[in-house]
């Protein structure tokens, strides 16, 4: 008798912001074929990554984890693969399970892939125009690498779809297909290349943002657009002479328009995978998911990049279709986040979640049907101190209407953290030395985080409730404070643990 447990296509890109979306109301672009999972599905409204870097965002979703828990807590951390994830559980359960495209949990025996019937992975970040791919080999342990003619979009979604035909039809299936697309430095491929030619893609209302009113580290940021990016970047020479207010007006038109042509490519190719789906008559048996691995500043506060735990970068985009239980076109606003994916994805498969799982299932969710006790604040962790864009560490929680960040300046001896050092054009100021530093943002007032409220006496209730937030997810989680912080002063003079 033929399986009858629900098929999952987890469908990830990288870097892809939610307001580069049209389901999410982009101002700059249209994505029709990931608006047909919206549109048939649910659209989740509060996603958020716990660390916003490629590599610890996709150790969390892997293994239901924290960075501080799975280890990889920088992109100098990669992933040991004995380390039990989502998609081995699947596999002792009877599922047929793979992996295309960016892996970027590191290489070798110890790091490849494992827990899939068959892989096939870029190496590191991979190239989008004739990639290499590192390919499961028996004979080899850490796979074979070989190269493959094409775009990297065009030839993930290929191989995926390869696989698809090729499955044993009578078992289920879980098939990751992970886009490297539109991670920097955007090179489109021919057929979008000319997309926005002759036209001005709008800016956000941030884009000239002067960082007052914000800690030391915004204004130290070495992601500005323009000044902080390289010719590859713009795909031409960066002219001399601009003021850095006109560089940054032009080189946003510059690397904006690739982002959105890459992205574009990534729409064509969902479009393609959704109709395998329909002619093969699996879109109602199939969970799909679209999601990125964290968002991305598109201009915004004058930035690319992300790693940030403001809004762009902290939220994922993910929408779901699963027309057995999410409803055609429903939106969620509760506070999701990566490591919730695995949990779903098992409690799909009717696999118990480990206890070790740190994200709890979105199923009653997408049924609409929110628990009485789901969280209501989800806790961020940024370890890479200095290590890129001169972007410092911190931790900090987020509720459905107020951020509390604290920047603490220091590594704590992480691989790979404190090695920074930003050559570029344009200075930034150095965050050795600085004192550790709060924001706090009302995000019903100022949802696009312009004013620190931390020392205003108006704030001080919240500021309170949200230090305690911190403090007890922290506890819950199992993550250390960072030294001192917990007896700092407060700014009404008080010193002492909070409750
Ligand atoms: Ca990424």
């Amino acid at each position: 008798m033929a399986d009858s447990r629900p098929n999952i296509l987890f469908i990830m890109s990288d870097d892809h912001a939610s307001h580069a979306m049209s389901c999410y109301g982009s101002r700059i672009n249209r994505t029709p074929n990931l608006d047909r999972i919206a549109a048939d599905g649910m659209r989740y409204d509060h996603c958020f990554c716990t660390n916003s870097i490629c590599t610890p965002s996709r150790a969390a979703i892997l293994s239901g984890t924290y960075n501080h828990v799975n280890g990889v807590t920088t992109l100098a951390t990669p992933m040991d693969n004995r380390l039990r994830t989502f998609p081995k559980l699947l596999q002792s359960a009877g599922y047929q399970t793979a992996v295309f495209g960016k892996w970027h949990l590191g290489q070798g025996p110890r790091h490849c892939p494992t827990g899939f019937d068959d892989w096939a992975v870029l190496p590191g970040q991979g190239c989008y125009h004739n990639p290499a791919f590192v390919f499961k080999d028996d004979a080899e342990p850490g796979g074979v690498k070989r190269t493959v003619h094409g775009y990297a979009t065009d030839l993930i979604t290929d191989m995926s779809l390869d696989w698809l035909r090729h499955r044993d039809a009578d078992r289920p299936f879980c098939l990751l297909c992970h886009h490297k697309a539109p991670h920097r430095p955007w090179y489109p491929d021919e057929k979008h290349a000319a997309l926005f030619l002759n036209e001005d893609v709008p800016g956000p209302d941030t884009l000239f943002d002067d960082y007052a009113h914000r800690a030391q580290a915004a204004q130290a940021a070495a992601m500005r657009v323009g000044v902080h990016m390289n010719p590859t970047d713009v795909k031409a020479e960066i002219p001399d002479g601009m003021s850095e207010h006109d560089l940054r007006r032009w080189a946003y038109q510059r690397y904006i328009k690739d982002y959105l042509r890459v992205v574009q490519s990534i729409d064509d190719n969902v479009g393609r995978m959704l109709d395998a789906l329909d002619q093969a008559g699996l879109s109602e048996n199939t969970l799909v998911v679209y999601t990125s691995d964290q968002g991305f500043f598109l201009g915004d506060h004058g930035w690319y990049d992300k790693r940030f735990m403001y809004e762009e970068s902290l939220r994922m985009p993910f929408i779901l279709r699963y027309p057995k239980e999410a409803a055609a076109g429903s939106v969620n606003e509760d506070i999701v986040l990566n490591v919730d994916f695995p949990a779903l994805f098992l409690d799909l498969a009717d696999i118990p979640v480990p206890a070790d799982f740190q994200g709890r299932s979105l199923r009653p969710l997408l049924r609409g049907e929110t628990p009485p006790d789901w969280r209501r604040a989800m806790y961020y962790r940024y370890w890479m101190n200095k290590a890129h864009h001169n972007v410092a560490a911190h931790y900090g929680v987020r509720t459905k209407t107020h951020k509390l960040v604290y920047y603490y300046y220091d590594g704590c001896g992480q691989p790979g953290a404190d090695e920074g050092h930003f050559a570029g054009r344009g200075g930034v100021a150095s965050l050795d030395g600085l004192p550790p530093e709060w924001e706090l943002f009302d995000l019903e007032q100022d949802p696009a985080e312009l004013r620190n409220v931390y020392d205003e006496p108006a704030y001080a209730a919240v500021r309170e409730e949200l230090r305690g937030i911190l403090h007890s997810l922290q506890d819950e989680l199992g993550d250390e404070p960072f030294p001192g912080e917990r007896e700092s002063a407060r700014p009404d003079g008080h010193r002492g643990r909070m409750s």
